[in-house]
Parts: C-alpha cells; structure tokens; sequence
C-alpha cells in the first residue's frame, strides 16, 4: 500500500514530533511516499535549492498523490499547503483519514471538519498518546472493506 502523509511544514513545525510518531506506525502498513515531512531537519524556512524548487515540489507531490492509495493528513497545525492537498485528494476519490488534537485549543476548519462522509473522507480527533491505536483501529476496518 502507498500512502501519502500530510502534515504542515511552512505553516509552522511545532507539531513534527507527532508526524514523527504518525509515520512511524504508518511505515508498519505500507510505504509512505512522504517520509520527509516528518524529517525533524526539514524546517518551515530552511530553502531546498537541490530539490529544484516550489514548482518540483508541487510536481512531485501531486504525482505522488496520484499513486497514493491513501491519504492521511495531521491537520491540528494549520498549513495551506495541506489544505490544498486534501482538496486534490478528495477531487482524485483517495481515501483520506484526518487527524486533530482537540488539547491543541484549536478549532479545525470548517472546510475539512465538513467534508466528512464517513466513507471516503475521515476526520478522527485524537490524543497525541492515541495515535498508534487510532492508525490500528483505522487500517482494520479498512482491510475489513
Ligand atoms: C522545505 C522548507 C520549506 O519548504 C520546503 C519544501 N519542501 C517540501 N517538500 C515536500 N513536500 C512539501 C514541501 N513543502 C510543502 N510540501 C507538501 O505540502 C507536503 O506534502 C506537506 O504535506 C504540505 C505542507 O504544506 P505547507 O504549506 O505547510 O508547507
């Protein structure tokens, strides 16, 4: 299985220790084509001269997003890059499973908290110290579909 995680990375780092975790247990399912959004070296102002620039790395994700069976995205930090991708993600019909922490304080977008369908589009919130069970949960009820 080929999975893309989302997480913010110019809309602020604060939160690449949970990407961390997420990506972790989610490399126990499949391959993740995004490993490097959980890369603790990878910062929200640190440029990427080698990689070719913002145009590459647009290119590149949403190729990536095409072969992509699912999608899973932490979405407490908000990021416009990760909005973007889950509104490609829905019009491509992936599969997506949202993640949120409610003890962030933050209230999630109406835009993804709404395009919950419970079929395709999955918004779960969770405790940081869930986050394996949750991604268990999520993919044994997905092999179960
Ligand atoms: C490095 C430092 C600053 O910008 C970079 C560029 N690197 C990126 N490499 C790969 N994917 C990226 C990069 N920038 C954004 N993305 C994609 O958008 C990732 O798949 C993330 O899920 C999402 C983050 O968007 P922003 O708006 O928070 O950057």
């Amino acid at each position: 299985m080929k999975i893309y995680f989302c997480g913010s990375i110019r809309g602020g780092r604060n939160d690449v220790h949970v990407y961390r975790r997420i990506v972790e247990k989610l490399r126990s399912y499949g391959t993740v084509l995004t490993e490097h959004v959980s890369s603790s070296e990878l910062t929200d102002s640190g440029e990427d001269a080698k990689t070719g620039g913002d145009k590459f790395i647009h290119d590149r994700d949403m190729d990536w997003l095409r072969q992509a069976d699912l999608v899973v995205a932490e979405v407490t930090q908000p990021s416009l890059g990760v909005g973007y991708e889950l509104g490609r993600a829905i019009d491509m019909r992936k599969k997506v499973l949202c993640l949120f922490r409610l003890s962030s304080q933050r209230t999630l977008s109406a835009m993804i908290r709404g395009a919950e369908d419970r079929e395709l589009f999955v918004v779960r919130d969770y405790r940081e110290d869930e986050a394996e069970n949750v991604l268990e949960e999520f993919f044994t009820n997905l092999r179960r579909m």
